[in-house]
């Protein structure tokens, strides 16, 4: 049984927190910075997923909606001193023309991927400050630096997503905190599987014939960053699979 001992003043290792980490990305860089040294708070909305990565990381696990004021509030509380802060909640819904577009799924994919992590960054600059040696991971996509068909939903909440980042990497010029923004291509997580509701095929279709990143790929890198010194800033990774080259252009062999 994990005990939220986050704010425990006998556990001296670093904080760091990462959201979404039920699965996928944020479930193998939750690993990677525990394994790394950290203490993790892990946050998704699927509890007991993160009270399980939490027991087996010796972190802490905490229910997390990002698209919920009361629940990043509760999340949060605690944390006074936060040394990494990895926003990788988020997600994709649906792929339709603009001409189509299901504002459902606009909504979900601005809340999630746009105003959660505003949200919870908000919430933990405070903390991310007092470190005197804070990070902030944005998890984006390629999709924010891309436009292709019948994506706009995404790839707008992804741009947004992406340029509320940057604007914090000018905002905090002067603080004691890093940003990094690290953008993705195909990595086989559930991602796809959450795009199209459940649809096994469609999904496994999108990484047929091709060698997609994992997401141990991804949470590799990201704990390159939270071990480079104070003073290094990596500001933006993009990160594809050797099979893809943009988005919408990649080769299949397999
Ligand atoms: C998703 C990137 O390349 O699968 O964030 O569209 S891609």
């Amino acid at each position: 049984m994990s005990t939220d001992n986050a704010s425990r003043p006998t556990d001296t290792r670093p904080i760091a927190v990462v959201t979404g980490a039920s699965s996928g990305i944020g479930a193998a860089t939750a690993r990677r910075l525990a394994a790394q040294g950290f203490h993790v708070v892990v946050g998704a909305r699927r509890v007991d997923r993160v009270t399980a990565l939490a027991d087996e990381i010796g972190g802490t696990g905490r229910q997390l909606d990002v698209t919920d004021d009361e629940s990043v509030a509760a999340f949060v509380d605690g944390l006074d001193t936060v040394h990494v802060l990895v926003n990788n909640a988020g997600g994709a819904k649906g792929l339709d023309p603009v001409a189509t577009a299901d504002l459902d799924d606009w909504r979900w994919m601005w809340e999630t991927n746009v105003l959660g992590s505003l949200r919870v960054t908000k919430a933990l600059i405070p903390a991310l400050i007092a470190s005197g040696d804070g990070l902030i991971v944005a998890v984006t996509s390629i999709a924010a630096i891309e436009a292709y068909d019948n994506g706009a939903g995404y790839t707008s909440a992804k741009h947004a997503q992406a340029l509320t980042h940057r604007t914090l990497r000018y905002e905090l010029l002067g603080e004691p905190v890093r940003l990094t923004e690290i953008l993705p291509g195909m990595v086989e997580t559930d991602f796809s599987l959450v795009r199209f509701e459940g649809d096994k095929e469609r999904a496994d279709a999108v990484y047929e014939g091709l060698t997609p990143l994992t997401a141990d790929d991804v949470a590799e890198v990201i704990g390159f960053v939270a071990s480079r010194p104070p003073h290094v800033n990596l500001d933006q990774i993009v990160l594809k699979p050797r099979d893809q080259a943009s988005a919408r252009r990649n080769i299949r062999t397999g």
